[in-house]
């Protein structure tokens, strides 16, 4: 199927779903890390409207955008599917990627940025009531795809081991056990899975960039 390349940062939850899908995919890509600090004239030409990593290229042709991308991948090598065949299932589970990306990894790092207080409280409300909404999609399920990971789990991936770490660098705890029983089980099941391991940043690395991440917000907001 030729070359493929991941244009990428190490840290990124949103690179790792894509690295998750070659992985599954059995597909091999060369790894380039960018350096978003200094971006590459490599990112420029292939994500001009955003300037943002993920960006996969097949056969020079670059594609931007973790949840695209993952598309593109199911579409591209069919063995270990990703999306259900029934339509109304493909539409529920890009449904609830999305939701994952806009409402819950935003939600949490908008909580985590917050110093305490009262709005930091009610960010803290406004991402728990968003995990609720994604606990309920695992009812009477193993992962969001059924026995198998898939297209949603990826997008959800972020949650057992960069959600711990926003916890930490934030002073909050979002993934109750007692609250979220069930996704609380996925996400221990989830991360189990050595594929799914192989990919994760180091812990260490992880809470030193979410703790500079952090300040740099806090400090934004007071100066
Ligand atoms: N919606 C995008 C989000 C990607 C994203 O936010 N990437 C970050 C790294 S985690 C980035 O490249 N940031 C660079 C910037 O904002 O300039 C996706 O799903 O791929």
């Amino acid at each position: 199927m030729g070359e493929v390349k991941l244009i990428a940062t190490t840290q990124s939850l949103f690179c790792t779903r894509v690295e998750w899908a070659l992985k599954l995919k059995g597909v091999e890509y060369e790894y380039i890390e960018e350096d978003l600090r200094n971006k590459s004239p490599l990112l420029l030409e292939y994500n001009p409207v955003h300037k943002k990593v993920p960006v996969l290229v097949h056969h020079g042709k670059p594609i931007a955008e973790s949840l695209p991308i993952l598309e593109y991948i199911d579409e591209t090598w069919k063995e270990n599917p990703l999306l259900a065949e029934d339509p109304y299932q493909r539409a529920k589970a890009r449904f609830w990627a999305q939701f994952v990306g806009d409402k819950c990894v935003f939600g949490a790092f908008e909580a985590a940025c917050l110093a305490d207080g009262e709005e930091k409280m009610k960010a803290i409300e406004s991402a728990q009531e968003s995990l609720a909404f994604l606990e309920k999609q695992i009812e009477g399920k193993k992962y969001f795809g059924g026995e198998e990971i898939g297209f949603l789990d990826l997008a959800a991936g972020w949650i057992p081991h960069w959600l711990n770490v926003m916890e930490e660098a934030g002073g909050m705890k979002l993934l109750d056990a007692e609250k979220f029983p069930l996704l609380h089980e996925w996400a221990q099941n989830f991360i189990q899975i050595p594929l799914i391991r192989e990919c994760i940043p180091p812990r260490d690395k992880l809470l030193e960039y979410f703790n500079a991440s952090i300040s740099y917000m806090r400090s934004s907001a007071t100066s």
